[in-house]
């Protein structure tokens, strides 16, 4: 059983100058160009949202619904200084990290060991170290595949956490209205309707071969969503190479001493290649030292399984390269991802 977690923040380049200019905070503002140069509108706060202003309308409408609407230029660094901020929280959770733009990503914490596992409570707390560390809300879902995760993180916007458990999958993609489909813009949700296909329901009823026949290959994926099915995996595109963890000690020791330092260290190493889900990734494990003279050494060997007795030879092995006393260790692992998840990394650094 997977456990995704969706994160979408609330009107995103909108929510940065609020957070920067409190002040704006409840008249209607947007990010945009300007109206003499036939702009358009960016993002809009939730105050603009009633005058039913939105994303890609042409600021000069947006005047005319709004015309107190306070027009703001973006500031592209802030808003990607935000999104790394972001992207930082959610790698505590989980090496599997997939960005789909500068506010929103896919997080896969099934094996996840923080908060006991619960996808909800890791959801909760990526949400209020959002609010505490960045400074603005983002909306959550989780469910058990994407598809779900990322309508559920859409339910309750703004500022809100939607869970959609397992046994709670098919009613809820039943009911689930067509344009709520990835995919489905305005076109393909008229065609549908032209049909007399509103719901997943009705997809479910007009059957694969209808949908094929109509959509192609599209079809097929409307039928499988209509029945809240979605078994693409989350993948990775800022590939996390290693986890160590280290320790300067409050006094200097030998050589000898080393043995006893490891077990320790191999805990807390474990403890957060579990917390980022990354064990089926090791492939190497590497030590370090800092002697006191704080020269610095590190040693490394291809392995997957981590002993105590592993970490002891390659460590064994550095300390000889120095006469000196030892101040710090450190263990660590270097992760390998396959192939077709760098290869979906560059294709969507193309668009970063
Ligand atoms: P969205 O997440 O689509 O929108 P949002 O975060 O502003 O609002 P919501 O609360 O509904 O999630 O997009 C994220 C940012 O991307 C948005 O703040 C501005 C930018 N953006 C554009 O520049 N043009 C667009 O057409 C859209 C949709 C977004
Ligand atoms: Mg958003």
């Amino acid at each position: 059983m997977r456990k995704i977690i969706h994160i979408d923040a609330d009107c995103f380049f909108a929510a940065l100058e609020m957070r920067d200019n409190p002040a704006l905070t409840h008249l209607p503002i947007a990010v945009g160009g300007s109206a003499r140069r036939r702009g358009v509108i960016s993002t809009c706060n939730y105050v603009a949202r009633r005058y039913g202003i939105h994303s890609a309308m042409a600021t000069a409408y947006a005047l005319r619904l709004c015309p107190n609407l306070q027009l703001l230029p973006h500031r592209f660094d802030v808003y990607k200084e935000a999104s790394q901020a972001m992207r930082a929280i959610f790698s505590d959770y989980s090496a599997l990290v997939e960005p789909l733009s500068l506010d929103e990503a896919y997080i896969d914490v099934t094996d996840s060991s923080t908060c006991a596992g619960s996808a909800t409570l890791i959801a909760e707390e990526i949400r209020a170290r959002v609010a505490c560390e960045v400074g603005i809300t983002v909306s959550a879902g989780v469910a058990n595949n994407k598809f779900l995760a990322k309508v559920a993180s859409d339910w309750q916007k703004p500022n809100g956490l939607t869970v959609i458990t397992p046994d709670q999958n098919d009613a809820f993609s039943r009911a689930l209205p067509v344009k709520k489909l990835n995919g489905v813009g305005k076109v393909t949700a008229q065609k549908l309707e032209q049909m007399g296909l509103n719901t997943c329901a009705d997809l479910r009823d007009a059957g694969q071969s209808l949908l094929v026949e109509r959509f192609g290959r599209f079809g097929a994926l409307l039928y499988e969503r209509a029945f809240g099915i979605d078994e693409r995996s989350v993948q990775p595109t800022r590939v996390r190479k290693s986890i160590s963890v280290e320790h300067t000690y409050d006094q200097d020791f030998n050589a000898e001493g080393c043995a006893s330092y490891i077990s320790p260290l191999l805990e807390s190493l474990k403890m957060r290649i579990a917390k980022q889900n990354a064990a089926s990734l090791v492939n190497k494990l590497f030590v370090k030292v800092k002697f006191a003279d704080f020269t610095v050494t590190t040693m490394e060997r291809k392995a997957s399984s981590l002993t105590s007795e592993a970490f002891g030879l390659l460590l064994m092995q550095a300390v000889t390269r120095s006469a000196q006393q030892i101040r710090l260790l450190g263990l660590g692992v270097r992760l390998e991802h396959n192939h077709k998840e760098q290869g979906h990394a560059e294709q969507l650094s193309l668009f970063n």
